[in-house]
């Protein structure tokens, strides 16, 4: 298979925050999923969750030969070796590492472990706005708008560039 092209966002609100998002980094380097290019870290408002730390967030993009689904596995693999911890009575809520598959080249899928691209996408500017800093012309796969379009309607949660 060929090397397919897909964006990450890591986010990151317990413990050392930026150490915590280089290890995933090179974590990520070690397991084949190639870093071709990284947004600036951005310190960001909670979402969903409110109670709880501020996040430290960013997007990578990155190159890899894994299909999704063995991509989401080593994901959930560098989350767990970094120490978080999953508890359904925490959904959303504080975590040493979160790696979330943004898009996957052009891929739309939605199956009970993975949907891509991922739902909440367009509706987090802590995931807009470093994913357009990298790529500014990205589209949705799925309905081709320009992903800029959406900026505006989220441009009240507060994040700022570190
Ligand atoms: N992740 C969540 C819930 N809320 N808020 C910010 N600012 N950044 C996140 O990465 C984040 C969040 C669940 O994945
Ligand atoms: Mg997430
Ligand atoms: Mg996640």
């Amino acid at each position: 298979m060929s090397e397919k092209r897909v964006f990450l966002a890591l986010g990151s609100n317990l413990g050392n925050r930026e150490q915590n998002l280089e290890n995933a980094i090179s974590a990520l380097e070690r397991e084949h999923v190639r870093v071709v290019k990284r947004s600036s870290v951005y310190e960001t408002e909670p979402q969903d969750v409110a109670d709880q730390p501020w996040f430290l967030n960013m997007v990578a993009e990155c190159e890899t030969r894994c299909f999704p689904l063995q991509l989401l596995a080593v994901l959930l693999r560098i989350e767990r070796d970094l120490g978080r911890i999953r508890s359904n009575a925490k959904r959303r809520g504080p975590r040493v590492i979160d790696l979330d598959i943004v898009l996957y080249g052009n891929v739309v899928m939605d199956t009970p472990q993975l949907t891509v691209p991922h739902p909440r996408l367009t509706e987090r500017r802590f995931v807009l706005e470093p994913l357009l800093e990298i790529e500014p012309d990205l589209k949705h796969p799925e309905t081709k708008e320009p992903l800029s379009r959406f900026l505006r309607a989220v441009s009240s949660q507060k994040i700022r560039k570190r």
